[in-house]
Parts: structure tokens; C-alpha cells; sequence
């Protein structure tokens, strides 16, 4: 079995009762469907259609496959594919034999996947050729010499290699394969992290499930949802707020795009008739502004009812422009892939719908509002988030020191984000982790900072969030070079960052250089300092 900290007997047993905690595997969601109605229509991708049918016979050829191979519970997998029907295959599949995967973003590259594979040693990676990293064999090869047993990729002729083949071959399963145990790791969420390297955050089948049911019930979703997946898949608003899954659950449809940009989206959400869309904030920004240079296109969006914004700050007026010029209902979503998920509900008064996140999704989800000495604020007063719950994980993996800070000694988890409550529902505010929210992409300071600073010229960096009107936020390094030296060309150090690796969202939009950094009163650098002084010259 794959490690992980449980939640305290106590609550565990308090969730059941509740009824949060079915003890059921994630895999029961398509076992439900291939009851209630195999030949509905899961997924569009392309040209291709796949009902629930397609979708479990193809996870199950492949799960009997890697049983065959003698993959099982203990195993991990490495999946990074982009926004395609096999994503879905694969992860029930992996599911299926309790092989328990991380689902990299496909914009990761070298660093963040090697992180990743360092931290659970996968026996099995799927990816995809179009991908630069597998684009030739030389990376494939590396992870191999690394561990790695099996390599299966898409778009991939060979038939040793080749994924569709794998999702094809008939085969059946071994009668002693199975998911891992409900209340287990079915899979790895992604953290948006503020440390130096991406940690992994265990989802155990029992609390996920938990709240993919009841985003369902929040949000509406139906088996006559048309969902689209323009997002990355396997983000955890894409995937389960309410989620690609959520639509699975409700026996709904979900439509795949490779990107949230609109004059590709448009046009499929009318041909498909879609319904609902989950979006970043500059998404909505695009949508609105193709809309408003071109009015006609609204009729695109005729089947659209919901719109779910979340990932990042999503102002006001922006906000109140969606029902008005996209012609369809808001939500707003406050989540994190650690857990806790905050929606507006549908029938709450606009007010709320325009000027807070929303609640979060369960009575039991514990929400601590605190002061800087950790005690709680009154209503309508800014404090730190910390929070504990039916699906709100208790512990990053194997990572004993970072979670003795990100959790206090009840178990509440301390998100970083900085909160209002005004008449139960919460406003994000601010934040105080470390870390650039650049349109929902999250970047930790800490991880950027490291790889600058593997630079020969740089002494010390420190990156900070500057205002950007169309991200929300964009990231500026500010370097101390060695002695003599004043500059270093962007272009040439963005040109380092990508040779080490890392995804092309986290390269610093700007460079500062400074003889010295601030330094607080305690020796920390000053990045209030810093982000202040670019205010100051962009004023
Ligand atoms: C979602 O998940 P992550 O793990 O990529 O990022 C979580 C962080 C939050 O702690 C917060 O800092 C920020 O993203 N955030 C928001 C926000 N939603 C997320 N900040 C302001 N307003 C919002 N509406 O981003 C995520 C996971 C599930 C559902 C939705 C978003």
C-alpha cells in the first residue's frame, strides 16, 4: 500500500456515519454507469465518440494488461497526457488494479516530471509522443535505466510502446485484481506548492469520491450535462470540481478541448451543445472580449447554463459581466487540489454570486479564520485559512518537515490564503505562502529561486507576484549578480531556467537587478519591499 496520514479514527468514523465515507473505489462511478446506461454518450474527443462502454472496456484492456505485467497495489504510475479520451481510460485503468498514479500537467517538462518520479519511483510512465520530452526515446531511456518497468505512449506506432494498443487488446482481468482499498490512496493530486520541489498530495478513494458527489449535487450536474474539459485534465477543478469525473458520476457527457481559447471553444460548444464550462479568471477574460469584438458569436453560446470560474482571483466587475454578455449562470469555485472546495450556490442572491468564492461543500469541513498568533478573527476580518475535513488531506507525501508547518497540532491544514467570512461565505483576499498565482498556474517562489540561483552570475534571487491586468499576476525576479556584474540578458536566463527543465509557465515574466536585496528585521528577504518598489515604478 501506498503511505499516507490518515485521518484520526474519531473523525474517520464521524464521516462515516455522516455518510460522506461510502467505502466505495472511484471505480464504482463508471461500475454505476455500465448499469444504468453503457451506450450514453461519456466522452468527445475530435471526431471520436465514446460511451460509457467504450471507456470501461478500453481501461479495462489496459488494467489487464499491466495485472499481466504484474503491476498491482504498492505501485505507482507516472501519467502525463494532455486533454484526450485516453486520459480517462488510463486513469481508470490504473484505478482498476490499484496502481496509484500522478497525473503530471502536460506543460510540465524534465524537472517537475523527474521530481515526480523520484518521489514514487513508478514502475509504469504513459505520455505521449507530441510532448517534447518523448518526442524522441532519449528520456524514455532514462527512466528506465531509473526504474522504470514499462513505457506505454500515445501516438506511438510500435506496438511494444504503443498505448492504443494496450487500450484495444482484449483482455481480462485476474480475478485477484482490484482497486486499493476505499479508505487508500487511489491517486496523487498535484500541489501548487511554495517549496522547493512539487509535492504530491494523497487522495484517498474515499474522501475524493466524497466530494465529487456532492459537487454534483451543488453544482447540478445531470446525465444531461454537456461538459467542457478545456482546462488541463488532470487539475483538480478540471477533474473533480465538480469535475470531469462529477460528469461521469452523473452519466453526463464530456466534451474534450486542447485549450480554453475561445475561437476554438466556441465553435464546439455549439456543435456539441455544451452546458457547462469550467474557467480560469483570463479565460473569462478571452471569452468576454471575443464575445464583445464580435456579438454574433454569443450565439455560439446558446446551450451554454453554467460557467464555473475558480483557480485564482476573479474580480468583481469582470464577475458581473458573464451572465450579462455570456447569457449564462456563474459559480464561483474556491478550491485546492489539498481538499477543501468553496462554491456560490445557484440560488443564492446575485450579491453573493458577484462578490464572494462561496461556501465550502460540506456541513463537517472545518473553516478557521486566524490571526497572526493563530486565533481566530471576527466575521469580516481578513485572517489565514486553515481548515480540516471529509476531503482535505492530512499530510503532503513523504514530507514529514513541510507538514509539521503546513498543519497545526489539530490537523487543520494552513492553505496560505488569506480569507474573509462575510455571512458564511468567504472572499479570497490575499495570500501568504510563497507563491505567484499567474492565472491560476500556480509557482513556487522557493523552486525558481533555487534554479536561479544554480546560475554561475546570480548570488541571491527572490521572486515575487507583480499586478497583471490579464493574468491577475505575473512573477519578476529580482537578482544580486556577483561582484562586477550589473546585468544578465532575459532571453539568457530564460534560456537556463529551460535547460534545467522546468514548465515554461514558471519562467519570471520580469528581471530586476539589485546591488542587494531588502531584508526584514529578521534577516528575511523583504519581498513585501520588493513587490512594493514595482508598484512604485509602474505607477
Ligand atoms: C485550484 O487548486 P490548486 O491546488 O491549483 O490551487 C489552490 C490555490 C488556493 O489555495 C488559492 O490560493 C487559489 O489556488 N485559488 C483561488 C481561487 N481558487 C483557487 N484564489 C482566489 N479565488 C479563487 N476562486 O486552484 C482549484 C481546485 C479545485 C477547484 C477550483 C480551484
Amino acid at each position: 500500500m501506498i503511505e499516507f496520514s490518515p485521518w484520526p479514527r474519531d473523525l474517520a468514523q464521524r464521516y462515516r456515519q455522516a455518510g460522506y465515507w461510502i467505502d466505495q473505489p472511484l471505480t464504482h462511478i463508471l461500475d454505476a454507469q455500465m448499469a444504468a446506461g453503457p451506450e450514453a454518450e461519456a466522452l468527445v474527443c475530435g471526431s471520436r465518440r465514446l460511451s460509457y462502454a467504450d471507456l470501461d472496456r478500453q481501461s479495462r484492456n489496459l488494467a489487464a494488461y499491466l495485472a499481466e505485467q504484474g503491476l498491482g497495489h504498492g505501485d505507482t504510475a507516472l501519467v502525463q497526457l494532455p486533454n484526450v479520451a485516453e486520459f480517462f481510460a488510463v486513469f481508470f485503468a490504473l484505478l482498476r488494479i490499484g496502481v496509484v498514479p500522478v497525473n503530471a500537467l502536460f506543460s510540465h517538462r524534465r524537472l517537475e516530471l523527474a521530481a515526480y518520479a523520484q518521489q514514487i519511483a513508478p514502475r509504469v510512465v504513459i505520455a505521449s509522443r507530441a510532448h517534447e520530452l518523448f518526442r524522441d526515446d532519449a528520456f524514455a531511456v532514462e527512466l528506465r535505466a531509473g526504474g522504470v518497468e514499462h513505457v506505454l505512449l500515445l501516438g506511438e506506432d510500435d506496438p511494444a510502446l504503443s498505448l492504443a494498443r494496450r487500450l484495444e487488446q482484449p483482455g481480462e482481468l485476474p480475478s485477484g485484481a482490484g482497486p486499493t482499498p476505499a479508505d487508500q490512496v487511489a491517486f496523487f493530486q498535484l500541489s501548487g506548492g511554495s517549496t522547493g520541489t512539487p509535492k504530491l498530495i494523497p487522495r484517498t478513494h474515499n474522501d475524493y469520491d466524497y466530494s465529487i458527489r456532492a459537487s454534483v449535487e451543488i453544482c447540478g450536474v445531470t446525465s444531461a450535462t454537456r461538459f467542457l474539459c478545456a482546462l488541463p485534465a488532470a487539475h483538480n477543478f478540471t477533474l473533480s470540481s465538480p469535475g470531469t469525473l462529477g460528469v461521469f458520476h452523473a452519466g453526463g457527457t464530456v466534451v474534450m478541448a486542447p485549450s480554453p481559447e475561445p475561437l476554438g471553444c466556441f465553435p464546439l460548444i455549439a456543435a456539441e451543445r455544451v452546458t457547462m464550462a469550467p474557467l480560469v479568471p483570463p479565460a473569462v477574460a478571452l471569452w468576454l472580449r471575443a464575445v464583445e469584438e464580435d456579438p454574433s458569436r454569443r450565439a455560439q453560446l446558446d446551450s451554454l447554463e453554467s460557467m464555473l470560474v475558480g483557480g485564482a482571483s476573479f474580480a468583481e466587475a469582470t464577475a458581473r459581466r458573464v451572465p450579462e454578455r455570456l447569457g449564462c449562470r456563474l459559480q464561483q469555485v474556491f478550491g485546492m487540489a489539498e481538499g477543501l472546495v468553496n462554491y456560490t450556490r445557484p440560488n443564492e442572491p446575485a450579491e453573493v454570486i458577484f462578490t464572494t468564492q462561496g461556501r465550502p461543500i460540506s456541513p463537517d469541513d472545518e473553516v478557521r479564520i486566524l490571526d497572526e498568533d493563530g486565533r481566530p478573527v471576527p466575521d469580516g476580518t481578513p485572517g489565514a485559512l486553515a481548515t480540516r475535513g471529509p476531503y482535505t488531506f492530512r499530510g503532503y507525501y513523504r514530507s514529514p518537515e513541510h507538514n509539521a508547518k503546513a498543519f497545526d497540532s489539530e490537523g487543520f491544514y494552513h492553505s496560505g490564503d488569506v480569507v474573509v467570512r462575510v455571512d458564511g461565505n468567504l472572499r479570497v483576499v490575499g495570500r501568504i505562502k510563497d507563491q505567484i498565482n499567474r492565472g491560476g498556474e500556480k509557482i513556487a517562489a522557493e523552486e525558481i529561486e533555487n534554479l536561479l540561483l544554480r546560475h554561475p552570475d546570480i548570488t541571491h534571487a527572490a521572486l515575487v507576484a507583480t499586478p497583471d491586468a490579464h493574468l491577475g499576476e505575473k512573477s519578476c525576479a529580482f537578482l544580486v549578480l556577483r561582484d562586477g556584474l550589473e546585468k544578465l540578458s532575459p532571453p539568457a536566463l530564460r534560456r537556463h531556467l529551460l535547460e534545467l527543465g522546468v514548465a515554461e509557465y514558471k519562467l519570471p515574466d520580469r528581471f530586476r537587478f539589485l546591488p542587494e536585496l531588502p531584508l526584514t528585521a529578521v534577516g528575511k528577504i523583504d519581498k513585501r519591499r520588493l513587490r512594493d518598489s514595482l508598484a512604485a515604478a509602474t505607477a
